[in-house]
């Protein structure tokens, strides 16, 4: 009888705990799994809601996330890398803030059996075992949305000489290189256009408004029909000089912008910006997902776009739909 009596105290005290565990770590074992990031930086509106959606996915999903952010430095990411590598996580998602310049890394960390999520942006290399899956926008389709609106634009007024200048964001990263690429693929060969000017702004708000300020010092605004700039904190840079100028010249130039966050969309809505070209920071839920298949052992997609497209002084800027993260 007592050792009934045990056995049951036993049996209550166990399930006790077990529920208890249960109610504090609603992603039971998933806690115990590390997810070291390194993001690239803080450097746009872009960025932070990316890193916030990295955050808000992990946590929701129940996985541990070390996260180090690099303030745009490359060397930087790699020694967050390698202290994801010594400490074991097991995954390690990063955001590349350029192309080139990771193999080194990634082979130690291919050495130490940690699976590579690339997020965001891409890298350059010749082994592409070195990365299991990468997750972003498709930034080549983003420039020709880019380039296909501004030849809508011009089919429909009539435009046919259009002088373009255009703001990069860093120098040799992916959504630089493919929104250029893309961009010139839809244009380059129609002599209605030309880019007199190609200026890297660096994906920042500060830069768009140097930019501006050198591009009208050197061909003042009537010099200038269009610009277009690869993200919207440097579009929003260059529209606080342009508006602060009493130019007719600077109010009629053609705006094109990419990613859509609120102000640049509200700035659409006001007439001020021609062409949001959409690209989503919201990648943390598909980045956890991809953590939880490997985790299943499944086999991943080695690429990964979003459903991306444009919002345009072409459509009804009154439908819901239209709306900036
Ligand atoms: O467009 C820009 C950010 O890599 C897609 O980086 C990202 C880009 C984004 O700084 O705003």
């Amino acid at each position: 009888m007592r050792k009934a009596i045990i056995l049951v105290l036993v049996l209550i005290l166990l399930f006790g705990l077990s529920g208890c565990a249960g109610k504090q770590d609603p992603a039971g074992d998933n806690a115990s799994i590390v997810v070291g990031f390194s993001q690239l930086g803080a450097e746009s509106s872009w960025r932070i809601a990316n890193t916030a959606s990295m955050e808000q996915a992990a946590k929701e999903a129940g996985y541990s996330l070390m996260m180090e952010n690099a303030n745009q430095k490359q060397e930087k990411q790699i020694d967050a890398i390698r202290s994801f590598i010594a400490y074991r996580v097991d995954v390690i998602v990063f955001s590349p803030i350029v192309e080139t310049g990771w193999d080194n890394v990634l082979t130690e960390a291919k050495q130490a059996g940690i699976p590579v999520i690339l997020m965001d942006r891409m890298i350059e290399t010749q082994d592409d075992s070195l990365y299991t899956a990468y997750i972003g926008a498709d930034f080549y389709a983003e420039g020709r949305r880019a380039g296909e609106y501004l030849v809508r634009k011009a089919d429909e007024t009539g435009a046919d000489k259009l002088r373009i200048v255009e703001i990069c964001g860093t120098t040799d990263s992916t959504p630089m290189r493919d929104r250029q690429r893309g961009f010139m693929d839809v244009i380059g060969q129609d002599d209605r256009f030309t880019v007199i000017d190609s200026v890297d702004g660096d994906f920042l708000r500060s830069k768009g408004e140097e930019c501006m300020r050198e591009l009208l010092a050197k061909y003042g605004a009537d010099g200038i029909d269009v610009i277009y700039s690869h993200n919207d904190s440097m579009t929003l840079g260059a529209l606080d000089v342009l508006e602060s100028l009493d130019d007719p010249a600077a109010k009629d130039m053609i705006l094109i912008t990419v990613d859509g966050e609120r102000e640049a969309v509200d700035a659409l809505k006001a007439g001020r910006i021609n062409c949001v070209v959409q690209c989503t920071p919201h990648l943390g839920p598909d980045v956890m997902k991809l953590v939880g298949d490997l985790k299943d052992g499944k086999e991943l997609s080695k690429v990964n776009h979003p459903d991306e497209s444009a919002f345009t002084d072409f459509d009804d800027l009154s439908d819901p739909a239209v709306e900036g993260f």
